[in-house]
C-alpha cells in the first residue's frame, strides 16, 4: 500500500478521537434518559445505548491500532510492524446492525410474534451482510473486493426492501402523532446505512486503485461519520420518539 502522509494519519486519529467523544457521550445521555421514557420503551432506548456503548469500545481499540501501526519518523509518516486492524470495525458491526434493527422494531410496538419474526429476519440478514463484507473489505485486489461487495448487497437491499415494503404496514397502524417519526426512524436508517456500500465502492472509482493513501483516508473517515449518524444521531432520534410516544400513551 502506498504510504499516507502525516496529515493523512492525523486526520484519520482526529477522527477516531471524535467518534470515541461522540459514543461516550451519546451513551451516558441514552442510560439517563432512560428514566423519561414509558416502561414499554425503556428497552429500545437501552439497546440504542448499548449501541453507543459497544462502539464507544471498539473506537477506542480502532485509535490504538491506528497508534500502533504507524510512527512519525523525521523522514514523514513510518508504517511499524504491526498491521491496521480492521477487524475491529466489523465485529463491532456485527454486534450493532442487528441491535438498531431491533432497536426500530421494538420502538414500533408490534404484536409479539410480528417481532420475534421480523427481527429474526432483518438480524439475520445483516450479520450476513457484514460477514459477506469482510473478506472484499482486507483484500488487495478490486476484483475480489467487487466480488464480496456484490455478495453483501444482496441482503443489504433484501433489508432495505424489507423496511419499505414489510414495515410500511406496520407503520401505517402507528398513532398519528408518531407516526412521521417512525417513517423519519426508518428512512434516517436507510439513508445512514446507504453510506456504508459506497464508501468501500470508493476503491472502485476509476482512478482510485486499491492501493491508494487518499482512498485510505476516505474509507477510514466515510466509515466514521457513517457509524456517528447510524448510532449516535439514530440513537438520540430514537429515544424522541419513544419520549413522545410517552406523553401520548401510544
Ligand atoms: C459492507 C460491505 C460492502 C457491501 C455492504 C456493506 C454494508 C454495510 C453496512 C453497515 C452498517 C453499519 C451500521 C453500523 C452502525 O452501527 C459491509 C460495507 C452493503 C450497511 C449501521
Amino acid at each position: 500500500m502506498e504510504m499516507l502522509n502525516v496529515g493523512q494519519f492525523e486526520l484519520v486519529s482526529n477522527a477516531f478521537s471524535f467518534a470515541i467523544a461522540v459514543m461516550g457521550a451519546a451513551t451516558i445521555f441514552l442510560f439517563l434518559g432512560r428514566s423519561q421514557v414509558a416502561p414499554q420503551y425503556k428497552t429500545a432506548v437501552t439497546i440504542s445505548g448499548i449501541v453507543t456503548l459497544i462502539a464507544f469500545y471498539h473506537y477506542w481499540r480502532i485509535f490504538d491500532s491506528w497508534h500502533e501501526a504507524f510512527t512519525v519518523g523525521k523522514a514523514g509518516l513510518e508504517a511499524t510492524t504491526t498491521k491496521f486492524n480492521d477487524a475491529y470495525r466489523y465485529v463491532d458491526w456485527l454486534l450493532t446492525v442487528p441491535l438498531l434493527l431491533i432497536e426500530l422494531i421494538l420502538v414500533m410496538r408490534l404484536s409479539r410474534e410480528e417481532t420475534i419474526s421480523k427481527a429474526q429476519k432483518l438480524a439475520g440478514a445483516a450479520a450476513l451482510m457484514i460477514l459477506l463484507g469482510y473478506p472484499g473489505e482486507i483484500a488487495t485486489d478490486v476484483g475480489t473486493k467487487f466480488q464480496w461487495w456484490f455478495f453483501s448487497m444482496i441482503p443489504f437491499l433484501y433489508i432495505v426492501m424489507s423496511l419499505f415494503s414489510g414495515l410500511s404496514k406496520a407503520i401505517n397502524a402507528q398513532p398519528e402523532s408518531v407516526r412521521e417519526l417512525i417513517v423519519t426512524a426508518r428512512n434516517l436508517t436507510v439513508l445512514s446505512w446507504c453510506f456504508y456500500p459506497v464508501v468501500y465502492a470508493l476503491y472502485f472509482f476509476p482512478g482510485a486503485d486499491v492501493g491508494s493513501a487518499k482512498v485510505a483516508t476516505y474509507v477510514q473517515i466515510g466509515y466514521t461519520i457513517s457509524d456517528i449518524v447510524a448510532k449516535a444521531v439514530f440513537g438520540v432520534f430514537i429515544y424522541v420518539v419513544a419520549v413522545r410516544k410517552s406523553e401520548t400513551n401510544a
